[in-house]
């Protein structure tokens, strides 16, 4: 096993062990970086890539990278926005999507934020809760709590909540409803504001461009479909983003194989038209990655 030599490799820290924590590294093994067993250990090496993780609580990642001492870091935007961390957001990533929420008894009287005036408000974000009542001129007493915030109200310790929310779930459970949403959140790439060396920087901007290129594939269908030659000009005017299909004669005199990638959206809306220009055994296939 190779020793860590943390001055030149690309440090990252991500959740060690939560709802980031498998969605991280699968983001990270689908741009081809590759780890031993990730579960076990706090530092781990890349096995081909100059890049160790440092598996750490969410909660720490805003500060570890603010201090230089991981380069990046994989954190919910809920997090570095609660910290008032001083990184620079390089990408938002589409998971660990949620929203922070107010949240009140279903069977009360608060329906709306300027009646939380006075109000106790349980929360384990009180940095952004604060900031959204102040903004609004509400004055209310928050009771911070570090979890089990939706039952605050119900032993209670709290008029109302302010707490994350994905599906609405817990809410429910909880005889809760959301009232208004503090901050919308997604699974953010940080960098620390330190300087980093020309070698690390070029390392992040390969990363950066490998995500993109998996964001885009995700994004992407391949296409294959056989059409008469003389459809082909029609095809073209269906699908915008057609500029060079691959066309492919057919042992069938006059019939052609198309093929090419769209957007996931664009394929849906348009295969009727296809379908009707005449397009038939239209296949559509999952892209892995895409590099321009
Ligand atoms: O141990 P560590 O400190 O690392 O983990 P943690 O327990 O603080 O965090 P974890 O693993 O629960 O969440 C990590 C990150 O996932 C959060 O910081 C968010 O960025 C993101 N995320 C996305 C969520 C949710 N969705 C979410 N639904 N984090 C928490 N929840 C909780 C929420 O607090 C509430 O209790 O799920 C419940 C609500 O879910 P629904 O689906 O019922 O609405
Ligand atoms: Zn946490």
């Amino acid at each position: 096993m190779r020793t860590l030599d943390s001055s030149t490799s690309l440090r990252i820290a991500i959740q060690k062990s939560g709802r980031l924590t498998d969605k991280t590294m699968n983001l990270l093994e689908s741009i081809g970086l590759r780890f031993d067993d990730y579960k076990r250990n706090l530092l781990v090496r890349c096995r081909n890539f100059d890049v160790e993780l440092l598996l750490i609580r969410d909660d720490d990642i805003p500060e570890y990278v603010q201090d230089g001492v991981c380069d990046l870091g994989f954190v919910g935007g809920n997090v570095t926005a609660e910290d008032q961390a001083d990184v620079t957001i390089l990408k938002g990533l589409d998971y660990g999507v949620c929203r922070l929420s107010i949240a009140a008894p279903k069977n009360g009287s608060l329906r709306k934020a300027d009646d939380f005036s006075g109000k106790k408000v349980a929360t384990s974000y009180p940095v952004l809760t604060k900031k959204y009542f102040d903004e609004r001129g509400i004055d209310v007493e928050l009771i911070t709590l570090s979890g089990a915030v939706e039952i605050a109200p119900r032993l209670e310790v709290a008029d109302a909540i302010s707490d994350l929310v994905s599906s609405g779930n817990t809410l429910k459970a909880n005889g809760l409803m959301e009232i208004d949403t503090i901050y919308e959140s997604e699974t953010e790439l940080i960098r620390t504001n330190k300087p980093l060396s020309q070698g690390k920087q070029s390392l992040i901007e390969k990363l950066i461009q490998r995500i993109e290129g998996q964001q885009k594939a995700e994004r992407s269908r391949y296409i294959m479909m056989n059409a008469p030659e003389e459809a082909v000009e029609e095809i073209r005017n269906i699908i915008p983003s057609l500029k060079s299909p691959t066309i492919v004669p057919l042992a069938e005199e006059g019939m052609v194989a198309v093929h090419t990638v769209v957007p996931i959206s664009t394929f849906w809306q348009v295969m009727e038209k296809l379908k009707q220009a005449g397009a038939s055994g239209i296949v559509m296939l999952p892209v892995e990655s895409m590099i321009e």
